[in-house]
Formats: structure tokens, C-alpha cells, sequence
């Protein structure tokens, strides 16, 4: 049986359970229940605190945890990654009051500075020869320049508008973050197999997300080009219409390149285009 440990209630829960059930693992849950059992794959399901991740993990008590890479280079866990996984992407940056002039880091030499994250942001710092005074809380970082706290701020940022509505100016990234998959350093070999096919499933299910599968019409001259812009995994599947010097056909596509496709293939000929969603991608 796999331990798994994922956060209680945050930005990572509702994503980390997303993903689980869609590897094709049932299981019940809760609001009050800290731990759970899946029903149809040796999988137990921890709810914790974000934080408390990387040493549950470091230490073995669970075998395996999702948790930001942002907390997981603080706790000093980098090792433990095994999979990234494609969501709750964020930065860690620094932000000065709107108004105050900034060039460089350097302009942050002998400033405080208040953050939650004190050492990848002393780790960046030192990386660039500046020291500064670090104020390190846990919470409402961006509020430190307004009441006289600290001369800027380091902290996770997403959309940005937690810094403008604080009248902060973002200018540097400190680190890029998302969430991963970590494992205990020492897993026993049953364990690995296990860790190994929910990776294979965890692989599956991010292919599919990042791929549409699309069934359009085409005049058979215009194959050949269309063939060229729809190489599918192996080929497109192609078939005859009933219509003479017609074809179907059908392929994978990557959702980032979707739109410029369509347009290359509308300019070929493409008709009657269909997209829908993938489920599971196995290469
Ligand atoms: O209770 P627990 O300790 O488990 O949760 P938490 O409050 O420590 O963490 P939580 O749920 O806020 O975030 C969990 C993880 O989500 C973080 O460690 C990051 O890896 C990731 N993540 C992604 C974020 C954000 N986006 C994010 N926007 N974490 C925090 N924020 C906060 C940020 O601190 C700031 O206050 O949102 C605000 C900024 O957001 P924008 O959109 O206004 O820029
Ligand atoms: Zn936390």
C-alpha cells in the first residue's frame, strides 16, 4: 500500500484530487477525514498542510506527496522530485512600493526585505552579491511596505493582482514554481512498482490534457497537406467519404499549436472540423 500525502484545503487540493481520480482511482473524501483508502488501487490518501509535506515525505511516515516545488526547495527537498506536474504554477518574485525607483537588485543592497521564504530568497541574494535584512513572516507578505514593516516584499505571485491592490510593483522572479510529484528516497522495491504505474497513469492523463483529437473533412488533393500538418502519433487515420474526392480524417493534436492548425488547415481546404477532448494519451 502507497502513502500518499497531499494538502487538506489550499490551491493544491483541489487539482491534486483532480488528478488522482482521473487516473482512474476511487475513493471517498471528506472534509473532516485526514486520511482516506482508494478502493481499487493499494493507495492511502493523507490530508495535510502544505508545509508538512516535504518532511513527512524526507522521513518515510508517507511514501509519497504532492506539494509546490516553491516549498519543497524551502524545506531544503529538492532531491525528493519525481514528476512534475503541470499545475498550480506560480512565481516567487520580489515587488517594491509603484512609485520608488528600481533599476536592478543591486538597488535592494541594505533594504529589508519581507518574505515567507527566506531561503531561496537568501539563496537568490547572495547569488547576486547583495545583502539585505530579511523579515521573515508567514502570512499577508505584501502589506510589509504600507505599514512601515519592510522597504519590499518576496512572495508567491500567480495573476499579480495581489501586488497591484497593495500598490506594488513586481521586478524580479526569484524562482518559477508548480506542483510535483515527490517519493521517499528509500522506497522497497513493491512500493517502487507501485509509484512506477501510478506515474505511467499520471503521464497518461497530462498527455491527454495537453492534446485534442480532431476529425475533419478534406478534398483528397489536399491530403498530402493536410497529412503534413497532422502527423498524429504514428499517421492520421484517413477514410474515404462517401462524397468522391473526399477524405475524413482523424488526428491528435497539441492544444498550444491548436488554433494556428485550424487556420493552416482551413487554408488548405479542411472543412466540417471537429475537436474533442482526450481522455488518457498513451504514446
Ligand atoms: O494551509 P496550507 O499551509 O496547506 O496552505 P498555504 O496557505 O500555505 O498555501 P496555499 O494553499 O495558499 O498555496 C499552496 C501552493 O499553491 C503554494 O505553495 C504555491 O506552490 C501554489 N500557488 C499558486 C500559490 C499561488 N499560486 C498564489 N497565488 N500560493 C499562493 N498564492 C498567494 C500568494 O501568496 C499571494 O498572497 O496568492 C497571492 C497572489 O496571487 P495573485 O493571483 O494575486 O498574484
Ligand atoms: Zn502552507
Amino acid at each position: 500500500m502507497l502513502r500518499l500525502a497531499i494538502q487538506k484545503s489550499g490551491r493544491l487540493s483541489e487539482d491534486s484530487l483532480t488528478l488522482i481520480r482521473e487516473c482512474g482511482i476511487s475513493f471517498q473524501s471528506s472534509t473532516y477525514k485526514l486520511k482516506t483508502e482508494a478502493t481499487n488501487f493499494p493507495l492511502e490518501i493523507l490530508f495535510l498542510r502544505d508545509d508538512d509535506i516535504p518532511g513527512y515525505v524526507r522521513d518515510g511516515v508517507a511514501d509519497l506527496g504532492i506539494v509546490g516545488q516553491n516549498v519543497l526547495e524551502e524545506a531544503g527537498c529538492t532531491g525528493l522530485q519525481v514528476e512534475a506536474l503541470g499545475f498550480s504554477k506560480c512565481r516567487l518574485a520580489l515587488a517594491v512600493p509603484r512609485g520608488e525607483a528600481y533599476e536592478s537588485v543591486q538597488d535592494l543592497r541594505g533594504r529589508s526585505i519581507a518574505t515567507s521564504y527566506p531561503q531561496l530568497l537568501g539563496r537568490y541574494l547572495a547569488g547576486h552579491g547583495v545583502q539585505a535584512e530579511l523579515h521573515v513572516i508567514s502570512g499577508s507578505v505584501e502589506i510589509a511596505p504600507s505599514i512601515g514593516l519592510a522597504d519590499a516584499v518576496c512572495d508567491i505571485v500567480s495573476s499579480g493582482s495581489t501586488l497591484l491592490g497593495n500598490g506594488l510593483r513586481e521586478v524580479e522572479t526569484v524562482f518559477r514554481s508548480e506542483a510535483v510529484l515527490i517519493a521517499y528516497a528509500a522506497l522497497p522495491p513493491e512500493k517502487q512498482v507501485l509509484l512506477e504505474q501510478l506515474r505511467f497513469r499520471m503521464q497518461a492523463v497530462r498527455r491527454a490534457r495537453r492534446h485534442k483529437y480532431i476529425v475533419l473533412n478534406a478534398p483528397a488533393a489536399s491530403l498530402d497537406a493536410v497529412r503534413a500538418l497532422l502527423p498524429g502519433i504514428k499517421a492520421p487515420t484517413v477514410t474515404p467519404l462517401a462524397d468522391a474526392g473526399w477524405v475524413s480524417v482523424q488526428s491528435v493534436v497539441q492544444e498550444d499549436a491548436f488554433w494556428h492548425i485550424t487556420d493552416q488547415l482551413r487554408a488548405v481546404g479542411a472543412e466540417g472540423i471537429l475537436v474533442l477532448p482526450i481522455e488518457k494519451m498513451i504514446e
